[in-house]
């Protein structure tokens, strides 16, 4: 089966060229000037897909989802089938979603689990990173089987004491245990010890608003965890990645030390650059739409986050999809902000969000695709498979139309959840097409993909420590 995408602008993270994109079966064979000669002589029997005016990109790479995810009492609504089809539309084709280890338990028991809930209904395709939540010397030495499995990055976290939480000394020991694999350690940053007092202190007060969840997490506690987490792998030798990254702070200490040359890496996610404490402090209830961890903050940590994008302090743009519906889920903390199950959806809207930071000048179109397919794709050893449009690479691709305006609503979005926290924000740009492997999955604004089509990545380790 072959596939021209023609004349387009073909844009991969290091520039921008009007071209024809070859497909052929499942792979990109060539990109070739617009109606030259290998052009013409591969269009006789291909399917001809005009790109002209388009941008044509590799699919996004979202390495921070949370589908089906069990948390506070209840679980995110959208499932592997949900989401995965959410995020095509959107104009993602890999997403690499948390495998759990409970307490308890063994990883294998964990990646089990997630394998059974992903296979088979997934549109586009997927991997897992494994959360650790009870560092032992079984857990140690499972992380080095699961690297061979191609789950090769680990999450600990600093927060959520009795239920994720590792001590400082269990962070040592798996980050020693990473740095000996290859395997690369994300970190969850936040104080969780500090947190649970200043919530518990809150509560008693009668503080039982929303608004009182980011005032019980204060920036501070991000940045400290941060530095601690950095100095820990300093002393350990590994590398570490930060995911959802959401001061100025906790930026400062990342960006000191990859200036002292550390292998400390970041992200930052779409609710960091767009939404502010002030969402989660809207009337009433409202602000429950808005709870996730690290929590929405004051809006001048916006522009150093958009800086860090442009600087390469933050390296990736992921969305920590954690989709829970307003009734029912976010109301379970109905006058306890401490028992809204933190998450915001997001997985659709990643590429569209920050193409209006291209729109505003705050990025240019390479880092744009570099910090939405690109970096992720290397920094979890899936290029050049994923995250770049050249010979060899999977046929994922998105047709984006830059002049296109839409409106973001939960009346219109595709994740299986009763709201969007973009509720009405007029946007610049769509996602027109969407191939996954060279196969139609997102046509002009049908679904056209299948349930199943997704395949496991098995993944490689991180490109950035070579
Ligand atoms: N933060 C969230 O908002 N949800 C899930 C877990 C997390 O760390
Ligand atoms: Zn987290
Ligand atoms: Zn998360």
């Amino acid at each position: 089966m072959r596939t021209l995408i023609a004349g387009g602008t073909v844009v991969n993270a290091t520039g921008a060229q009007v071209a024809d994109v070859l497909v052929e079966d499942e792979r990109v064979v060539a990109l070739a000037a617009p109606g030259s000669g290998p052009a013409a002589a591969f269009a006789e029997g291909a399917e001809r897909v005009d790109a002209a005016g388009r941008l044509v990109v590799p699919g996004a790479v979202d390495v921070h989802t949370h589908m089906e995810m069990p948390f506070g009492g209840t679980r995110s609504a959208d499932t592997f089938e949900t989401g995965t089809r959410a995020a095509a539309w959107g104009g993602t084709t890999t997403v690499v979603d948390f495998a759990i280890q409970r307490k308890g338990e063994a990883l294998r028991q964990g990646l089990d689990a997630w394998h059974a809930k992903a296979e088979g209904n997934c549109s586009i395709d997927y991997g897992f990173h494994m959360i650790v939540s009870d560092v032992n010397d079984q857990s140690c030495k499972e992380m080095d089987v699961l690297v061979g499995e191609g789950v090769s990055s680990f999450k600990l976290f600093m927060a959520y004491p009795g239920v994720f939480y590792s001590t400082d000394g269990d962070i040592l020991r798996a980050m020693q245990q990473a740095r000996a694999s290859g395997a690369t350690v994300m970190m969850h940053a936040e104080n969780g010890i500090a947190i649970d007092v200043l919530v518990s202190q809150a509560l008693s007060r009668g503080e039982t608003d929303p608004r009182f969840h980011g005032l019980t997490r204060p920036d501070l506690l991000e940045a400290e965890a941060t530095r601690r987490a950095i100095a820990l792998a300093k002393v350990a030798g590994a590398p570490v990645y930060i995911v959802h990254l959401s001061t100025t702070g906790a930026l400062q200490a990342v960006a000191e030390a990859r200036s002292e040359g550390q292998n400390a890496f970041a992200e930052t996610c779409p609710q960091y650059l767009f939404l502010s404490a002030a969402d989660l402090a809207r009337e009433g209830f409202e602000g429950a739409k808005y709870v996730c961890s690290p929590p929405l903050r004051a809006p001048e940590h916006q522009a150093h986050l958009w800086r860090g994008l442009r600087t390469d302090d933050l390296s990736v743009v992921s969305t920590d999809h954690c989709p829970f519906c307003f009734k029912e889920q976010k109301e379970l903390g109905l006058g306890d902000f401490s028992k809204i199950p933190n998450g915001i959806p997001g997985v659709e809207h990643r590429v569209d969000l920050t193409y209006q930071g291209v729109v505003a000048g705050e990025l240019g179109l390479p880092r744009w695709v570099e910090v939405n397919a690109t970096t992720p794709a290397r920094m979890f050893g899936l290029y050049p498979k994923k995250g770049v449009l050249a010979p060899g690479s999977d046929a994922d691709i998105v047709i984006y139309n830059p002049a296109a305006s839409q409106t973001i609503s939960a009346a219109t979005h595709h994740m299986d959840v009763d709201y969007s926290a973009y509720e009405g924000k007029a946007i610049t740009g769509r996602v027109e097409t969407v191939f996954s492997r060279g196969r139609v999955v997102i046509d002009g604004g049908r679904y056209v993909g299948q349930k199943g089509h997704g395949r496991f990545l098995p993944r490689k380790t991180n490109d950035y420590l070579k």
